[in-house]
C-alpha cells in the first residue's frame, strides 16, 4: 500500500461532512476543488509498538497503529490535533513526555503551538491529552510534523504534513498525480538510550561501548522509504562493514517469525522485507514530495533512468531545475516532477550518502514500477553509497526564487510574505549574527557542540522559556551576560546559566573563544529586524586545552561534519554558502540577495560557511539548531528572541510540567538508565 492510499484510511475526521476535501489531493488538475472546510480534525493516539520497518523488530511509536500517518490540511483551515499520550511511563523518553512540532510552518500568532519541549509547551506526559489547534496560514506546500521533546522524533514520531491550496488557486505545476516520499534513518536501539551516552563524560580511555563513557551512536542501521527497508542489503552492497557493527548484534531484538536470526536478512531463504514500490503510469507526471525526516544522514536521492525537476525547496516555488539527483538534507524538503517518460520497466530509487557527508551509512532503496511491468527487482545494479558525487556549490547556487514572486505585481496571490513585505526580495539587513561552530569539551568532561562557545542545554528550568520571557520581559537584560559588542555588528546577544567565563565574539577575525560553557544562548530581536546570520563551520576540534594527543577524539581532530540548520517561526533567504572562512570584504559580493531561495532549513557544509537573511516579524521564542537530532542534543542549538511579550497569552491548557526537567542534562549514568528504564543503554 503506498502512502498516498494509506493517507485517506489514518484519518479520523471529525468534520465528517468535509471529508470530501481529502480527494483533492489526488484529485487530477482542472477538476473543481470542493468546498474547504473549517477544521480539520484527527487524533494522534501514541503508544509504543512493536515493529520490523526492515525485518529487525523493535519498538516504535505509533499513531492510531500506524507508523508516519500523514497529516494534510487546506491553507486558511484550522488544524486540529488531539495527542494522547499512552505511551508508557517506563518507555524511555528523557523529556518525561512528548510534543508535536509541525516542521517548516511559521506559526505566526499561534506560537504556543510550534511543539518545542520547554521552549513553547512542557511535553505532553504519559497518560495525558493535548489539543494543538491553529489556523494555517502557510504556503501551500511540504512540511512534516514530528516530535520534539525529547529524543522521540527518532523513535518515529513523525510523518508528513501536506499544506494544500485552497480552493481555486493556481497550482505550483502541472502534473497528473503525486506521491509522497518520505525517507528515515532507522536506528534499531531505543532513541532516548543512544543518546544517554552521549552525555556521559568524554574519555578517550574508555571509547567502549560499555565502560561508562561517552559513546557516538553511529550511522543508521537502515534507510526506510516510506517505512519500508531492508536491514543488511549486503547482497547489494559491495564491502559496507555495518553488518559487523556491535550494535547491529541481533540476538537482543525479537526477530520476526519465519525469519533467521543470523544475518543476512535478505538471503532468499529469509524473506520477509518489502522494498518500496513507487507506482507510475507510462506518459504521466508525477509530483514526488520528498521529505528527509532522518535524524543523521544527508541523502542523495538517484531515480535511474529519470531526470527530475525541482519545482519547490522546502515549501516555497524554486525556478524549476533539471537534475540527476537531489541531495536533501534533514529537515529539507524538494517538491520534483518525475516524467514516467522511459521504457516500462523497474527502476531503483537510491538513496544514498556521498562520501562528502556520512561515509559508512547504508544506502535505501526503492522500486519505480511502470503499471504493467513484471514485478521483479529491476535487472541494474544499484547505485552503491559514497558512490555518486555530491551537488557542487553551483547547483545549491541554481536554485533561486521564481520572477514572479520578486515583483509585488506579479507575485501569485496568496503567497505568505514576511510582515510589511510586498515581494520575496531579501530587505536589506539592519543586523549580522556570526555564530561559530566547534566540539567542546565542557568543565564537567562531557563533549558537546558549541554555537559560539555555548553548548545550549535543553531545559533552562520547568517554565517553558516563552512564558518566562513573556511574563518577564526584562529576564534576559537582568539575567544574561551581555556578549561583546561587534563593531560591524550592532548585535545583541546574551546567554544565561553557567555563565562567568563565557565571552562572546560576533565579529570576524576574533580571538579564539574562552573555555566553553553550557547555557543558553538567545539573540534578542525587535519586530521588524533583518538579520543576516553567518554560520561558520570550523572543523571538529576539541577546545585546544583538551590534550588527547593518544589520536583519540582530541584536540588533533581534524573531521568535519555538515550541518543541516533548522530555524523556527520564519522562513529565511539562503544567500550564499562557502568552503573556508567566511570574509565579509570577499565573499559578500558572491552572495544572493536577488533572487535567492525562501527556505526554513539549509545546509553549513563541512570547513565552509553558509549565510541567511530573516525578518523577525514574528513574536516569540524561535530555536534556530542542527537537525541532525543527536547534535541537537549536544547543545547545537540557540534561540531568537523576538518581543515575546507582545506574543498572544498562553492556552490555559498547557501541560504541566514534570516534576525533575531532567532532558540532557541529567545523569544519565549506566545505573541511572538501568534504574530508571530497565535498560543500560548499552547493547543498543
Ligand atoms: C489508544 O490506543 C490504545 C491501544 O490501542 C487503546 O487502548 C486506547 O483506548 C486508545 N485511546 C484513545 C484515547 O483512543
Ligand atoms: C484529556 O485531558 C483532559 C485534561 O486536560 C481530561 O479532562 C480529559 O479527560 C482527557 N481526555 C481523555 C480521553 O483522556
Ligand atoms: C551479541 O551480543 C551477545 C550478548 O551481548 C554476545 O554474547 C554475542 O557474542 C554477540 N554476537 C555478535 C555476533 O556480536
Ligand atoms: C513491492 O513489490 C514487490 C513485488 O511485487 C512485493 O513483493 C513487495 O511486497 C512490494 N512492496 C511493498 C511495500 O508492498
Ligand atoms: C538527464 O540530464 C542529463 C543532463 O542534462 C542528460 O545528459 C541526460 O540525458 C538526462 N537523462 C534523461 C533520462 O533524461
Ligand atoms: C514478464 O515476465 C514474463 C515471464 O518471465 C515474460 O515473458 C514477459 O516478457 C515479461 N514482461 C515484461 C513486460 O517484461
Ligand atoms: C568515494 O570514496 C571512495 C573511497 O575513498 C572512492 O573510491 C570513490 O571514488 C569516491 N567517490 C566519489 C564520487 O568521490
Ligand atoms: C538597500 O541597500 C541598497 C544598497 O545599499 C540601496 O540601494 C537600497 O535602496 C536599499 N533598499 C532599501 C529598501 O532600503
Ligand atoms: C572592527 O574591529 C577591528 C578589530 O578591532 C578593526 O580592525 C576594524 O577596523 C573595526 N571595524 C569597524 C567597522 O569599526
Ligand atoms: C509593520 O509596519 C507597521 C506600521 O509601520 C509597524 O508598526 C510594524 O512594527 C511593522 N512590523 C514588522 C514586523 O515589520
Ligand atoms: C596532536 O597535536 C599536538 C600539538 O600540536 C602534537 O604534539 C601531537 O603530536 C599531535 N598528535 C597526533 C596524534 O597527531
Ligand atoms: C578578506 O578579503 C579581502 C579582499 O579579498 C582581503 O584583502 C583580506 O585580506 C581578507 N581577510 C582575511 C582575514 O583573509
Ligand atoms: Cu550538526
Amino acid at each position: 500500500m503506498t502512502l498516498n492510499s494509506i493517507r485517506v484510511l489514518l484519518q479520523i475526521i471529525y468534520a465528517s461532512s468535509f471529508a470530501s476535501v481529502y480527494s483533492a489531493v489526488t484529485a487530477p488538475l482542472g477538476q473543481p476543488a470542493p468546498l474547504a472546510p473549517a477544521t480539520t480534525s484527527y487524533v494522534f493516539n501514541i503508544t509504543v509498538a512493536q515493529r520490523a520497518p526492515d525485518c529487525f523488530a523493535k519498538g516504535v511509536l505509533v499513531v492510531n497503529g500506524e507508523m508516519n500517518p500523514p497529516v494534510e490540511v487546506v491553507q486558511g483551515n484550522t488544524l486540529e490535533v488531539v495527542v494522547y499520550n499512552n505511551i508508557p511511563e517506563d518507555w524511555p523518553l528523557m523529556s518525561e513526555g512528548i510534543t508535536i512540532h509541525w516542521h517548516g510552518f511559521d506559526m505566526k500568532g499561534v506560537q504556543w503551538y510550534d511543539g518545542v519541549g520547554y521552549l513553547t509547551q512542557c511535553p505532553i506526559p504519559s497518560g495525558a491529552n493535548f489539543t494543538y489547534r491553529f489556523q494555517v496560514m502557510e504556503e501551500p506546500g511540504t512540511y512534516f510534523w514530528h516530535g520534539h521533546a525529547g529524543m522521540e522524533k527518532v523513535d518515529s514520531l513523525f510523518g508528513p504534513l501536506i499544506v494544500l491550496p485552497p480552493p481555486g488557486a493556481p497550482a505550483i505545476a502541472q502534473y497528473d498525480d503525486e506521491r509522497t516520499l518520505l525517507l528515515t534513518d532507522n536506528y534499531h536501539g531505543e532513541a532516548t538510550l543512544l543518546a544517554a551516552a552521549l552525555n556521559r563524560p568524554f574519555d578517550p580511555d574508555k571509547i567502549t561501548n560499555t565502560s561508562g563513557s561517552f559513546n557516538w551512536v553511529g550511522v543508521p542501521q537502515s534507510i526506510l522509504l516510506n517505512g519500508h527497508g531492508f536491514y543488511g542489503d549486503c547482497a547489494l552492497l559491495d564491502g559496507g562493514n555495518f553488518l559487523v557493527d556491535p550494535k547491529c548484534n541481533v540476538t537482543r531484538q525479537w526477530v520476526p517469525p519465519g525469519r533467521s536470526s543470523v544475518l543476512p536478512y535478505n538471503a532468499p531463504s529469509n524473506p520477509g522485507c518489502s522494498r518500496y514500490n513507487m507506482t507510475v503510469e507510462a506518459g504521466k507526471t508525477y509530483r514526488i514530495r520528498m521529505i528527509n525526516a532522518g535524524s543523521l544522514v544527508f541523502y542523495t536521492v538517484c531515480f535511474a533512468g529519470h531526470n527530475v525537476t525541482i519545482v519547490a525547496a522546502d515549501s516555497f516555488p524554486v525556478t524549476p531545475l533539471s537534475v540527476s539527483c537531489v541531495d536533501i538534507n534533514l529537515g529539507q524538503r524538494y517538491d520534483v516532477l518525475l516524467e514516467a517518460n522511459q521504457p516500462a520497466g523497474n527502476y531503483w530509487i537510491n538513496v544514498l550518502a556521498t562520501n562528502t557527508t556520512r561515509m559508512g551509512a547504508p544506502g535505501g532503496y526503492g522500486v519505480l514500477r511502470y503499471a504493467g511491468a513484471n514485478e521483479t527487482l529491476p535487472a541494474d545494479p544499484i547505485m552503491q553509497p559514497d558512490s555518486v558525487p555530491m551537488w557542487g556549490l553551483e547547483t545549491f547556487e541554481a536554485i533561486t526564487l521564481p520572477e514572479a514572486f520578486l515583483n509585488a505585481s506579479t507575485i501569485p496571490q496568496g503567497t505568505v510574505l514576511p510582515v510589511n513585505e510586498t515581494t520575496l526580495v531579501p530587505p536589506n539587513r539592519t543586523h549580522i549574527l556570526h555564530v561559530t561552530f566547534s566540539t567542546v569539551l565542557l568543565p564537567s568532561g562531557q563533549i558537546r557542540w558549541a554555537m559560539n562557545n555555548v553548548a545550549t542545554y535543553g531545559t533552562p528550568s520547568c517554565t517553558p522559556t516563552l512564558a518566562q520571557l513573556q511574563a518577564d520581559p526584562g529576564f534576559l537584560a537582568r539575567e544574561a551576560l551581555q556578549s561583546k559588542q561587534g563593531n560591524s555588528t550592532n548585535v545583541d546577544m546574551v546567554q544565561s546559566g553557567d555563565a562567568e567565563r563565557v565571552t562572546m565574539y560576533l565579529d570576524d577575525g576574533s580571538p579564539t573563544p574562552s573555555y566553553p560553557v553550557a547555557g543558553q544562548e538567545y539573540m534578542q530581536l525587535k519586530l521588524g529586524d533583518v538579520v543576516e546570520v553567518v554560520l561558520q563551520n570550523n572543523a571538529a576540534w576539541l577546545n585546544e586545552d583538551a590534550d588527547y594527543s593518544d589520536g583519540g577524539l582530541g584536540c588533533n581532530r581534524t573531521l568535519r561534519e555538515e550541518h543541516p540548520f533548522h530555524m523556527h517561526g520564519h522562513h529565511f533567504w539562503v544567500l550564499g554558502h562557502g568552503i573556508g572562512v567566511y570574509n565579509e570584504t570577499a565573499n559578500r559580493t558572491s552572495l544572493n540577495v536577488v533572487n535567492p531561495p525562501y527556505r526554513d532549513s539549509f545546509t553549513i557544509f563541512k570547513n565552509g560557511w553558509s549565510v541567511i537573511r530573516f525578518k523577525a516579524d514574528n513574536p516569540g521564542v524561535w530555536m534556530m539548531h542542527c537537525h541532525v537530532d543527536w547534535h541537537m542534543f549536544m547543545g547545537q542549538k540557540m534561540y531568537f528572541s523576538v518581543e515575546p511579550e507582545t506574543a498572544p497569552q498562553p492556552p490555559s491548557d498547557l501541560p504541566q510540567c514534570p516534576s525533575d526537567c531532567l532532558y540532557n542534562f541529567g545523569p544519565f549514568t549506566p545505573d541511572y538508565v538501568e534504574d530508571k528504564w530497565g535498560d543500560s543503554g548499552y547493547a543498543a
